[in-house]
């Protein structure tokens, strides 16, 4: 294979980085005493995966969108995995909203425990709904 193809077969098909975001808590006394561990469990299994990982901990940061927005425009990182527990979620929003502002054709997924109760939520909630129904 002529080296210039299989330099492009390969940036085809090596895995994209992936950055994973904590955003602030600024609502605790303090922020960076109990760091998030989920997702950097999360984060751990992606590099098992072959996926290379950087993690951005906004905790204690007070311009925490401007700072990820900065980040993702200097290193071209276009996947997002942003962790958020409820009150985060609204520092959560902003990060996003400035991520795609950035980058527009930008991936965020957002997961943790604001996502994972919701779901748990939603299912029981349609599941009692279907019992209610039949
Ligand atoms: C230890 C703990 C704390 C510690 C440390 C928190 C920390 N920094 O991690 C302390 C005491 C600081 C704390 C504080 C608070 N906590 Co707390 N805490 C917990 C507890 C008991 C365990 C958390 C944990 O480490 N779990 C183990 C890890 C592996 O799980 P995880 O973080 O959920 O991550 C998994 C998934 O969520 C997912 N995931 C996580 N991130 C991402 C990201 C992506 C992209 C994807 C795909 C998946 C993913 O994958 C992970 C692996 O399975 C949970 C209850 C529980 N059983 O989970 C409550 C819990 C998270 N806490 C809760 C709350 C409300 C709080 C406080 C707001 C309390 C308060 N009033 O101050 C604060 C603020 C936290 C914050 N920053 O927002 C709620 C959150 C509810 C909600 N709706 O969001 C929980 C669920 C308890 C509950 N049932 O009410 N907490």
């Amino acid at each position: 294979m002529p080296k210039l193809q299989e330099e492009e077969t390969l940036m085809v098909s090596s895995p994209p980085t992936v950055c994973f975001i904590t955003p602030p808590s600024p609502f605790l006394m303090d922020e960076r005493v109990f760091p998030a561990l989920g997702i950097l469990k999360v984060a751990a299994t992606a590099r098992q995966q072959g996926y290379p990982v950087e993690h951005l901990d906004l905790n204690g940061v007070g311009n925490a969108a401007e700072v990820a927005g900065n980040h993702a425009q200097n290193t071209g990182v276009e996947v997002f995995a942003i962790t958020a527990t409820t009150p985060q979620l609204p520092a959560a929003t902003e990060i996003a909203k400035v991520l795609h502002q950035v980058q527009p054709d930008c991936r965020v997924i957002l997961g943790g425990p604001h996502s994972t109760l919701t779901l748990a939520a939603l299912k029981h909630s349609t599941r009692a709904l279907v019992q209610w129904l039949s």
